[in-house]
């Protein structure tokens, strides 16, 4: 993921957002605000090594700091508290989120140098979103 560091990717466009956010039990008024953002998103590696990804929104500045193949306790954006775990397939982090009360979710994350494509999959469900790099 080297060639994708520091680079900031702001969202472009968004299918079945709100879709998505229903099914995981998201409350009207966030999925408000979560519809009407675009996040900029930008993957850096700590002084420790571990990958860290934020998203910067005036809705929320959130930001995960993980290694590859480890388990890790995540709270989304929406406050979900879930056991996540990223593993690494070529140019994609492939992002899977466990929790009691919904099914597992996944979210893939395509670098590329003109794009950023996302998608997240829970139950039947399945959002894309396309993030564009920040000039
Ligand atoms: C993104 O980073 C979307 C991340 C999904 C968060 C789930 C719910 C957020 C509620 C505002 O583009």
């Amino acid at each position: 993921m080297e060639a994708f560091l520091n680079k900031k990717y702001k969202l472009s466009s968004s299918e079945k957002f709100d879709e998505y956010m229903k099914a995981l039990g998201v409350g009207m008024m966030t999925r408000k605000l979560g519809n009407t953002v675009s996040p900029v998103v930008e993957l850096t590696k700590s002084d420790d090594g571990k990958l860290v990804l934020s998203s910067n929104s005036t809705f929320k500045n959130s930001s995960i700091a993980f290694k590859l193949n480890e388990e890790f306790d995540e709270e989304t954006p929406d406050g979900r508290k879930v056991k996540s775990l990223i593993v690494q397939d070529g140019n994609k982090l492939v992002h899977t989120q466990k929790c009691d009360k919904h099914n597992d979710t996944t979210i893939v994350r395509e670098f590329e140098p003109e794009q950023l494509k996302m998608v997240l999959t829970v139950d039947d469900i399945t959002c894309t979103r396309i993030y564009k790099p920040v000039q």
